[in-house]
């Protein structure tokens, strides 16, 4: 039997993202709280999810919205108390929900009580928390930045006469993981969390922690694709099985890398049950698909292709065909809204495309992640002024666009296609004001399309609602295996109107077919044998057959339906 087979909480579990800054605010201030968690877990439990994956709630100067943690061991002010975070877990727990942190190891703020010690002098006992270059040695090779308005990760310090590393912004200075003082620190810290009863870690961006200390000039075939440099340090694994070894293998929980920079080809090398290091990780190819090279935020000028979505989750899926374990996700905190980006939120398409993507998650082998919101089928905001951008990433590139004169028209365009924020806007609840997500004045724009039906009240109380479909695809998920563990064969493969493939355990065998076209497609299965399909599924109900023994189907605009084959 196949490794993968092996039955796990985690791999039958759907994943519920939430970003709590923007999931419901009890105290007016406009941001979201543990309070507000706490109130909508009912609806959550109602979804048919099972596990919360709960983006950083730790003490923070929100320079990067928790991405920079001033102390691990303690709730960010503006969410709440460690009393309300303990009381979020116990009621998750009463209700058999699970819950999964975010891990933010690669870095810590600037503010961090390790970071003041290490920067106050050169030979206090922190200094080697953190990777600093002595300004004698001249200026250090060129390392890029993600967020930092001259892309260069190294800044200067007046204090000690040197530099320090920051992959992301000068608030979040790169932890030294080759001092084994810090990996203790961060496994007893990982430690006190799981003693408090939490069910795994998202890390985030694990692959960078190991580098090379020496920091030699950066290779000619980096510059510019830094990411695949950052993602394969030297002794990456080694510390992975170290952190496994220490803290995870002593709890029956789960961990999913973001492994940024990381190919197939690397994929078993993390996941492999054997080497005992994660259980899954988020990949970026499909993040990376409608974008220009450089794993950035500029969009690319042609359209992206369906053959190409293909054929990432087809080469994904292979690469755990055997062993090791995927994830399914398409959209999360850091890119716009599935609906916009894979579907088509034209009024025309909307419906259909939301529940489309959805059937799609949920009928994929791989453990399914939704991000809040996405069950109703929240969309893009694209906004037009700089003012109502919040994000780190846009408003630091806003700023060095600016000084070197380029065409922000372009950029601001760009942005409504591509910013972050496009996916932190706050969740629709209702058809009050701020879509019932505030009384005060929210922190990043409510999507006005709130009134037009995108809230969940509405929802709950429309039979053909895009959350009702959500709740009935979860349901068929849950009661047949086959869409978890069933192997997966892709068919149609170079269609660019229909994604097509079976999934098969034992004699159990089901078709599922989904319309990426604006207009109705029919298309010929002959190559899959059965003598009948009987229809599990439609998010376009009237224009299909329940049984049928012929081989030709026919699917309107972003129809999505699952057969069973006998
Ligand atoms: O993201 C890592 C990350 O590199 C992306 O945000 C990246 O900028 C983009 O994908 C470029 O391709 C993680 C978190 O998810 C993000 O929210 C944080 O800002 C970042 O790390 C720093 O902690
Ligand atoms: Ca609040």
């Amino acid at each position: 039997m196949e490794k993968n087979l092996a039955r796990s909480w985690w791999k039958e579990g759907i994943v519920y993202q939430i970003y709590p800054r923007s999931f419901q605010d009890t105290n007016g201030d406009g941001v979201g709280d543990i309070g507000g968690i706490i109130q909508r877990l009912d609806y959550i439990k109602s979804l048919g999810v099972d596990i919360i994956w709960l983006n950083p709630i730790y003490k923070s100067p929100n320079d990067d919205n928790g991405y920079d943690i001033s102390d691990y061991r303690n709730i960010m002010e503006e969410f709440g108390t460690m009393e309300d975070f303990d009381l979020l877990l116990s009621e998750m727990k009463n209700r058999g929900l699970k819950m999964v942190m975010d891990l933010v190891v690669n870095h810590s703020s600037d503010e961090h009580e390790w970071f003041e010690a290490s920067k106050a002098s050169r030979d206090n006992p922190y200094r080697d928390y953190y990777h600093w270059w002595p300004a004698e040695k001249g200026t250090p090779p060129k390392r890029w930045s993600f967020f930092d308005v001259e892309s260069n990760a190294w800044k200067y310090d007046e204090t000690t006469d040197a530099y320090y590393l920051h992959y992301f912004s000068v608030k979040q200075p790169d932890l030294k993981w080759e001092n084994p003082k810090v990996r203790r620190e961060i496994y007893d810290m990982m430690d006190y969390w799981f003693q408090k009863g939490i069910d795994g870690f998202r890390m985030d961006v694990i692959p960078f922690i190991s580098k090379d200390t020496t920091f030699p000039e950066l290779p000619e075939q980096y510059n510019g694709e830094f990411i695949p440099y950052y993602a394969s340090g030297p002794k990456l694994h080694e510390y992975l099985r170290e952190m496994n070894q220490e803290v995870l293998s002593k709890y029956d929980i789960m961990t999913v890398g973001e492994a940024i920079g990381v190919s197939t080809e690397q994929a078993l090398d993390f996941v492999d049950e054997e080497r005992k290091e994660l259980n899954m990780f988020f990949h970026f190819d499909l993040l990376s698909l409608d974008r220009a090279s450089g794993g950035g935020f500029w969009m690319r000028e042609d359209q992206w292709k369906l053959t190409e979505f293909k054929e990432i989750h087809s080469r994904w899926d292979a690469a755990f065909a055997e062993k090791g374990w995927g994830s399914m996700f398409l959209n999360n905190h850091d890119f716009p809204r599935s609906v916009s980006r894979w579907g088509n939120d034209s009024q025309a398409h909307w419906y259909n495309s939301a529940t489309m993507l959805q059937t799609f998650l949920l009928t994929m082998r791989g453990t399914p992640y939704f991000y809040y919101g996405e069950e109703i089928g929240m969309t893009n905001i694209r906004m037009d002024r700089i003012e109502d951008y919040r994000d780190i990433n846009t408003l630091n590139r806003y700023e060095t666009l600016s000084k070197n004169g380029a065409d922000l028209a372009v950029f601001m365009e760009n942005e409504k296609d591509a910013s972050r924020d496009n996916a932190r806007t706050p969740m629709q609840w209702d058809t009050t004001e701020n879509a019932g997500f505030t009384s005060g004045k929210p922190w990043l724009k409510v999507n006005e399309n709130y009134q037009e039906g995108i809230n969940v009240e509405v929802q709950l109380s429309d039979k053909t609602s895009v959350l009702n479909y959500f709740r009935s695809m979860v349901q068929l998920r849950k009661n047949k295996l086959t869409l978890v563990y069933g192997a997966y064969t892709l068919l149609l493969k170079d269609s660019e109107d229909i994604y097509a493939y079976t999934r098969t355990l034992g004699d159990d065998r089901c078709l599922v077919l989904l319309s990426f076209a604006t207009r109705t497609v029919s298309v010929n299965l002959e190559e899959v044998h059965f003598d009948k399909a009987k229809l599990l599924i439609s998010n376009d109900e009237d224009h299909a057959d329940r049984i049928k023994s012929d081989a030709h189907f026919t699917l309107k605009p972003y129809q999505a339906m699952v057969y069973e084959l006998f």
